[in-house]
């Protein structure tokens, strides 16, 4: 990889980068996912590349969205194995989720390096080699999921996900969380709470809050009532609009 220099003013996306292409070399990362980056990169940049008050608030939601439920899992596919693994293992932990790995572009030698990778960091009992369920309405690979996993989840958090595989989840009953970069995206606007923020940071701040609104039920009704999908979209497109010098 190469070596990015400490004092680059663009270092912390420039090692993100690396970790792209170093999973799309270790063949974690599909090929497309780089190109989905590069459409992250670009929403990150306009959002000023820091975490908003909006991805804070929704990010209680999140976390006590995950407490609450029942059956909590946490889909990973190639970027987000790449980029955040320690993260989501530490999230899944804290929340008690399970981790199912489940790809839009699936090979069975994929799934078997991103599981590679999450053991690496500490993962354990992760589902989706071998999977024996379907997502209704997704057709091909792209539709398999696990019984014990997505398929009986009441709860998915999806990151970087496809707009289709959101609204599917929805369609299915699910509550879906979602972190992901883009306002405007289908996820984004289908997904119960969304997350707007740079996935390596997303998952740390929905495990802080997971950890100090542990056991305290007015905490979970409180993280859960101050959030609403449309006021805090909204607000993010307004911090986008100020950003480009298109304010109100
Ligand atoms: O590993 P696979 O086979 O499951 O494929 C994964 C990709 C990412 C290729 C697949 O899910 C895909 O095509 O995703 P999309 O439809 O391009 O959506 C990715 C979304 O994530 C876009 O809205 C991006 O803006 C957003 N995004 C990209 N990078 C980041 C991000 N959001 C948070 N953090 C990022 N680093």
């Amino acid at each position: 990889m190469t070596e990015v220099p400490k004092t680059h003013p663009r270092r912390d996306s420039l090692v993100l980068r690396e970790r792209l292409v170093g999973g799309f070399k270790d063949g974690v990362v599909a090929p497309q996912g780089l190109i989905a980056h590069g459409r992250g990169e670009a929403m990150y940049y306009l959002l000023g590349e820091r975490t908003s008050k909006e991805a804070r608030i929704a990010a209680r939601a999140a976390a006590a969205a995950l407490l609450r439920s029942e059956r909590p899992v946490i889909s990973v596919n190639g970027n987000v194995a790449a980029l955040a693994p320690r993260e989501l293992v530490v999230l899944a932990k804290t929340v008690g989720a399970r981790i199912e790995i489940s790809l839009f572009h699936r090979s069975d030698e994929r799934v078997s390096r991103i599981q590679a990778v999450l053991e690496s960091h500490g993962a354990t009992d992760v589902l989706g080699f071998l999977p024996d369920e379907r997502i209704p309405g997704l057709e091909g690979t792209r539709g398999l999921c696990s019984s014990a996993g997505i398929h009986s989840a009441d709860v998915v958090l999806v990151a970087l996900e496809d707009g289709d595989r959101t609204e599917a989840l929805i369609r299915m009953g699910k509550k879906v969380v979602a972190i992901d970069l883009n306002p405007l995206s289908r996820t984004a606007r289908t997904a119960d709470v969304t997350v707007v923020d740079e996935v390596t940071r997303a998952f740390p701040l929905i495990s802080g809050y997971a950890e100090e609104m542990s056991g305290d039920e007015d905490a979970l009704d409180n993280g859960l009532a101050k959030y609403d999908r449309e006021e805090n979209l909204g607000a993010v497109m307004k911090t986008i609009a100020s950003n480009l010098g298109l304010g109100d």
